[in-house]
């Protein structure tokens, strides 16, 4: 098997490069560990930043995002028993977001993708790729069997757990490994509020979202051991009305719990995203905690790099782009690593908080919704930060 990039991996990031490529004339393979239906079942993300929105639609992806998406222009903040608009559109100069599930996006990409002939491998799991400083192989195994990719570049899109970060020498490492997770459940009841909000409380930060009118996706901040045998769904929804509740008396609708389950938080990035004719991408490269709903984001942000180098290198033999690569995708990431520590510092509790750093928090956001300046920061980030 041959073909000019291999991609390994079929989340976000190997996706969208795979169309992107595909639109340039470029062509590609993909290799993915787990079934076409575990990937388009599997529950992450659920917002999009408008550039990753209007990239979607530039590639002709965007139709049933358009119909279903729902577009957002506030999000709340919520803190000492009162919610705060923060008006992301009015503050961002006409920007949203729109919350529609990754497994949705990972449909139409791939369904449209298979639609034009693409050739993606599922059920192909990369075992290792080398000659990366001449010529590329991804070795895999399919079915049992063991077999070989050759290709001009190989992308990593392979998420944290992959296999193409390990290929990479001399990585520097930059990691903070949280105390706490998020408990996310996914509920059958329309969402209690239109817009999403962001809590703090005492007890530590709760988040409403949403995937649809009739689903509700929401967040309680654990510790990062906690069983959740310990939730029963009862317990849940006591603790999220808790967090959530204002002084007015805001009430929480519960209903069915369809899915739950406790993700780890984390902050890593290793560097260089590169090495040889191997580039790191997305989640492969770098993890970001969800509170600023990022990650997804910044994957699709580190594709439109790789694919301009790649058009660069293919249409005008030049391969400054590719060179450059890690040093260009690093400055976004940071960017991002830096909001997402600090939405996530404002919102939680960390371990031996006392009463002093309680009141530190309720003061930040006291000052962040009294200040148009701190918000309009909060409001140009959330949106998605603007492509150089
Ligand atoms: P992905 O999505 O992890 O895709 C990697 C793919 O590679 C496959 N793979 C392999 N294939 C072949 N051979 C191997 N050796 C392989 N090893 C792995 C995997 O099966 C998989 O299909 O990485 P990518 O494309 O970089 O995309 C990143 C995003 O998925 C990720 O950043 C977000 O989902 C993070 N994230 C969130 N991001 C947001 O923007 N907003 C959110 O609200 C949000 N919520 C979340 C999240 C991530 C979560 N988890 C569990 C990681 C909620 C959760 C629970
Ligand atoms: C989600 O809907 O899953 C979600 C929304 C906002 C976040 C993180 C996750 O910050």
């Amino acid at each position: 098997m041959r073909t000019q990039v291999g991609i390994i991996g079929a989340g976000p990031a190997g996706l969208v490069l795979s169309h992107l490529l595909h639109r340039q004339g470029i062509e590609s393979v993909i290799l993915e560990s787990h079934s076409r239906e575990y990937v388009e079942s599997r529950i992450r993300a659920g917002v999009l930043e408008q550039g990753t929105v209007d990239l979607l639609a530039e590639m002709g992806v965007g139709e049933r995002l358009k119909r279903e998406g729902m577009v957002h222009h506030g999000i709340e903040l919520r803190f000492g028993g009162q919610g705060h608009r923060v008006d992301l559109t009015e503050l961002s100069g006409g920007k949203s977001i729109t919350i529609y599930a990754q497994h949705e996006v990972i449909k139409d990409l791939i369904a449209a993708r298979l639609a034009e002939g693409a050739q993606i491998y599922f059920d192909a799991e990369a075992a290792s790729v080398s000659g990366l400083e001449d010529q590329p192989e991804i070795s895999f195994v399919r079915q049992g069997e063991r077999k070989t990719l050759s290709c001009d570049f190989v992308a990593g899109c392979d998420g944290f757990h992959g296999v193409s970060r390990a290929a990479v020498p001399e990585l520097t490492v930059s990691e903070r490994t949280l105390s706490f997770g998020w408990l996310g459940i996914l509920a059958k009841v329309p969402p209690a509020s239109d817009e999403l909000i962001y809590a703090y409380h005492e007890r530590g930060f709760a988040l409403l979202s949403m995937r649809s009118p009739e689903i509700s996706r929401l967040y309680l901040q654990v510790p990062a051991d906690e069983d959740i045998a310990n939730w029963p769904d009862d317990r849940i929804w006591q603790e999220l009305q808790t967090r959530l509740s204002t002084n007015e008396g805001w009430k929480l609708t519960s209903g069915p719990v369809l899915q739950k389950g406790i993700t780890p938080l984390r902050s890593f990035v290793a560097e260089p995203m590169q090495h040889g004719k191997l580039f790191l991408l997305g989640d492969a490269a770098h993890i970001v905690p969800p509170t600023g709903a990022k990650g997804l984001n910044l994957a699709v942000a580190d594709v439109r790099v790789l694919a301009q180098a790649l058009d660069d290198y293919y249409k005008r033999s030049s391969d400054a782009g590719l060179k450059s690569y890690s040093t260009k995708c690093a400055r976004r990431v940071w960017k991002v690593q830096r909001f997402s520590w600090w939405m996530t510092s404002l919102l939680h509790r960390f371990e031996n908080e006392d009463g002093f750093a309680h009141r530190i928090h309720l003061a930040e956001l006291d000052y962040l919704t009294s200040s148009r300046a701190a918000l309009t920061t909060l409001a140009e980030n959330y949106v998605g930060l603007p492509f150089e």
